[in-house]
């Protein structure tokens, strides 16, 4: 092999995989998935987002100190801005945030509305529990 393209070859091994790592993200950092933090701002901190990235949503599973969440994906804008769960999707339940948490992969470059779907909707108005996710195509980060 030539000496040049063995280099370009050594160096697309070294630097490709870790260019091009898919990351893990957990909801809200040390906060985690919870009641009045702003997981818009959130999201504007952390973002872009590509897609294979994995969100992890950690929160307690119901107990009698602490509110029980979830995680609900919301069919469109509308219904993520007024926090209508009529036709929401569950994510996962109240019990599933436990531990090292729910993981949700990222797989589709599409618009995700992510709310809390706790009492009615009020996580979601009052407590602030929703951010929207839009992931980048898989190409490697800067
Ligand atoms: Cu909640």
């Amino acid at each position: 092999m030539e000496a040049r393209v063995a280099v370009l070859v050594l160096l697309a091994l070294v630097l490709v995989p870790e260019a091009c790592r898919a990351e893990r993200f957990v909801v809200g950092d040390a906060a985690r998935w919870t009641w009045g933090y702003n997981y818009t701002d959130w999201v504007i901190r952390k973002g872009p987002f590509f897609q294979d990235d994995t969100l992890v949503f950690t929160y307690d599973p119901p107990n009698a100190t602490t509110h029980a969440h979830s995680v609900y994906m919301m069919r469109n804008l509308a219904d993520y801005q007024s926090c209508n769960l009529k036709a929401a999707k569950l994510v996962a339940g109240v019990a599933e945030g436990a531990g090292a948490g729910f993981e949700f992969v990222l797989k589709k470059r599409k618009m995700h509305y992510f709310v809390c779907g706790e009492r009615q909707g009020l996580h979601c108005t009052a407590g602030q529990m929703k951010f929207i996710v839009k992931p980048k195509s898989s190409v490697c980060r800067d």
